[in-house]
């Protein structure tokens, strides 16, 4: 862990959306959960002087830099959490595991399979030193999703026939949307797929326990030009009929595909950012011999479960209220019924991370895991390319970590 004992020194590399998350989450950890070590919120890092410095005083580090490669190599700092667009986290993951350091970063964990291997191996090689690493798929985390896990685990719901799981946004649908680097491929790998996609492949694929192995997709992207965002540089500018300089967008907005789990069952994915009136809407069904299960991030206190070995007259979805002190999570929150919000996935990710760095064990989901998550979004492009069937490549056995 820690040469100072007992105590984690954090070092966060960007401080945007996620970044705040991610700070939220450092800060409150060792306030609910009574944890082996003491988090420090040491160093934040971003490239604009005044803005990171506003950005660690508002968010609660002790200090900031514009140096991540300072940051990473610092004797001062034991963990490195990563928290940039995607067309770092290759570089700042390596750098930091070849320094020493435990590293967290954001998903989907690489823009290209040929990274997300690299960050993989480095981190194999890491962790022969003791060095932790893991991605930050931070829905595994909502206790309704682990518990739905734990049905599943358990036999409850029988052989997995049906997934069904979709994940809408509608931030993208005015055509006059800036083009920001979520619309870029060169800095976000793709588009709805790699964003919001990753997310409800991870998470099907954890709550079953069964991998994607082959994929039939297509993707579309509606609006294939907007307005440059103001004081942009570097990206081919055209006009539109106002004179606005704009720029191609160069992802996909929505990735719609069909899949083959490796235990038996069928799946269906659909991931978009032209939803119209979605704003973050993830829904997950799965159906087996014995019952289902229903999860709703709009009701993310809730889960769905349909016993069918319950006397057909007794049957039908009951709605568990997860906020039990049993529940995954939840023994160190509120009474029962007092329910909880999307941050507290990021300081359930958090709880878990610092233990299992704290302890000397793998934190999940591991950059083996994130590597094939990955492989299944490489998948799913080339599929659409081809408009054909397309088998996940298996990642190298010897990279599983
Ligand atoms: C933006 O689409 C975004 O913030 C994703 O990047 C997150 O991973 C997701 O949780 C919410 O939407």
């Amino acid at each position: 862990m820690s040469t100072h004992d007992n105590v984690l020194r954090v070092g966060m590399v960007g401080y945007a959306f996620m970044g705040a998350a991610h700070s939220q989450a450092w800060r409150t950890v060792n306030r609910v959960y009574d944890l082996p070590a003491q988090v420090r919120m040491a160093l934040v890092c971003g490239r604009d002087e005044p803005k990171v410095a506003e950005a660690a005083a508002r968010l609660g580090w002790d200090g900031h830099t514009t140096d991540w490669r300072r940051l990473v190599e610092s004797d001062e700092i034991d963990v490195v959490d990563i928290c940039t667009p995607g067309d770092s986290h290759c570089e700042i993951a390596l750098a930091a595991l070849a320094a020493g350091k435990h590293v967290l970063c954001e998903k989907p964990l690489a823009n290209t399979v040929e990274e997300a291997r690299q960050m993989t191996a480095a981190a194999a090689r890491a962790r022969t030193a003791g060095v932790r690493a893991m991605c930050g798929f931070n829905y595994r985390r909502v206790p309704a999703v682990t518990l739905m896990r734990r049905l599943v685990a358990d036999g409850r719901l029988g052989e997995i026939r049906h997934v069904r799981a979709v994940y809408l946004q509608d931030w993208i649908v005015d055509p006059q949307f800036p083009l920001v680097w979520r619309l870029q491929k060169d800095r976000a790998g793709s588009g709805a797929l790699g964003d919001i996609g990753a997310h409800i492949i991870d998470l099907t694929q954890y709550v079953t326990g069964q991998l994607i192995t082959g994929v039939s997709a297509v993707t579309e992207t509606f609006v294939k030009e907007r307005p440059l965002p103001a004081g942009s540089s570097g990206l081919a500018a055209q006009a539109d009929g106002n004179g606005r300089a704009t720029g191609p967008v160069t992802v996909d907005d929505a990735a719609v595909f069909v899949a083959r789990l490796d235990g038996g069952a069928l799946a269906t994915y659909e991931a978009t950012r032209f939803a119209t009136g979605r704003k973050n809407a993830l829904r997950v069904e799965i159906n087996g011999s014995k019952g289902s299960v229903v999860f709703d991030l709009e009701r993310l206190n809730e889960l769905e479960f349909l016993d069918a070995t319950r006397p057909s007259a007794e049957q039908g979805f009951s709605r568990i209220l997860v906020t039990e002190p049993e529940h995954p999570y939840l023994s160190a929150w509120w009474p029962p019924g007092h329910i909880i919000g999307y941050e507290h996935s990021f300081t359930h990710q958090m709880r878990d991370f610092v233990e299992a760095v704290a302890t000397g064990v793998d934190p999940t989901p591991s950059f083996a895991d994130a590597l094939q998550v990955q492989l299944v979004l490489d998948a799913v492009t080339r599929s659409a390319e081809r408009a054909a069937w397309t088998e996940v490549e298996p990642a190298l056995a010897e990279l599983a970590a």
